[in-house]
């Protein structure tokens, strides 16, 4: 099984693998031309179509929430919703956009279940509806070493789980991604991998209020390459702690495996929490590259959320 894996693009020192290239000059020219994925609303067939943009209509732009949006300056949309980790589709970040036509999002039914006592099946096109929908601006850093500020649409995690009552054992949370390799055309070529892309969290983080469920971006619905139609953000964390395109949460006792810690475990541990003093095996952690600016920035300790999240790491 080792033998099989092959390493990912963070395998690499960042500055070598996350040049924005002439490339992308290439595929804005085909998107101006109707040519390329990943437009908003790219549904597979009219009805998905019609059902997604009348929830647009009705739900966004949600209203933003400042006091959970810090005062910086957002990254450009078209860099943000372009640059793409997204490996079931592709391991080249610029290419996922263009990959996403076939992924079909609407029915997109989501299981909570496990250790509680009122499991549920709700659509992610009912989340609006039953949770309501609000802007929150945070700090996203990929282990990788590049960073955004990103106007996410969503809710608080806990909010959901408050509805399925976890019981007293419920320990952690287990987060299950779609693995479709018919629609997701990066899977096959990553045989050796453990799909489904499967994250978790220990349920005291799971239930803090920074840690939302993700249905939309910039102020409308997500992109399928940036995670639709529902994801994770936990803005502390490194950025793959965030799973995309949920199709299972579950409660437990036991600490989930997750897809990076069973082929890496010293690079991507459990927690990776956003640290600047804890270098990942083969670069610094301590600056990241603003994506769209190019800057080079200090990064910050729990991402700059030391103040909200810091008592959960109290020793
Ligand atoms: N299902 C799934 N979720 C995923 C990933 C992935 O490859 N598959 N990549 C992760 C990583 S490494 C990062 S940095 C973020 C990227 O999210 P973005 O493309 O919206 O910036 O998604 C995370 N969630
Ligand atoms: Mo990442």
């Amino acid at each position: 099984m080792p033998n099989l894996i092959i390493r990912p693009d963070w395998h690499l020192p960042e500055s070598r693998v996350t040049q924005v290239s002439a490339y992308r000059n290439r595929r804005k020219f085909l998107r101006e031309l109707g040519l390329a994925g990943g437009g908003l609303l790219a549904a597979s067939g009219p009805l998905e179509r019609d059902a997604l943009a009348a929830d647009a209509k009705k739900f966004y732009p949600a209203k933003r929430n400042i006091a959970f949006s810090p005062d910086l300056p957002l990254s450009k949309e078209k860099i943000f919703t372009t640059y793409n980790n997204f490996y079931e589709f592709s391991t080249d970040k610029e290419a996922v956009v263009d990959r996403v036509d076939k992924f079909v999002i609407a029915p997109w039914p989501v299981k909570i279940h496990g250790l509680c006592e009122k499991p549920l099946t709700l659509d992610a096109q009912e989340l609006a509806a039953e949770f309501g929908l609000e802007e929150r601006v945070y700090r996203f850093r990929c282990v990788e070493a590049w960073s955004a500020v990103v106007p996410w649409t969503g809710f608080e995690l806990r909010k959901l789980l408050a509805k399925v009552q976890p019981k007293a054992e419920a320990k952690f949370v287990k987060f299950v991604t779609a693995n479709r390799p018919d629609q997701m055309p990066g899977i096959n070529r990553l045989r050796g991998y453990p799909w489904p892309y499967t994250e978790g969290l220990r349920i005291e983080e799971a239930l803090h209020p920074l840690t939302m469920l993700v249905t939309g971006v910039y102020g409308k619905p997500l992109p399928k390459q940036n995670g639709a139609p529902i994801r994770l953000v936990v803005p502390w964390k490194y950025g793959y702690k965030s799973g995309k395109s949920l199709v299972e949460i579950e409660l437990t006792d036991k600490q989930p495996k997750t897809l990076w810690e069973t082929l890496s475990p010293e690079e991507y541990p459990f927690e990776s929490n956003v640290d600047p003093a804890v270098p990942h095996a083969r670069w610094s952690q301590a600056t990241e590259r603003v994506v769209d600016t190019g800057d080079r920035i200090r990064t910050l300790p729990l991402n700059g959320y030391a103040a909200q999240v810091g008592g959960l790491y109290k020793k």
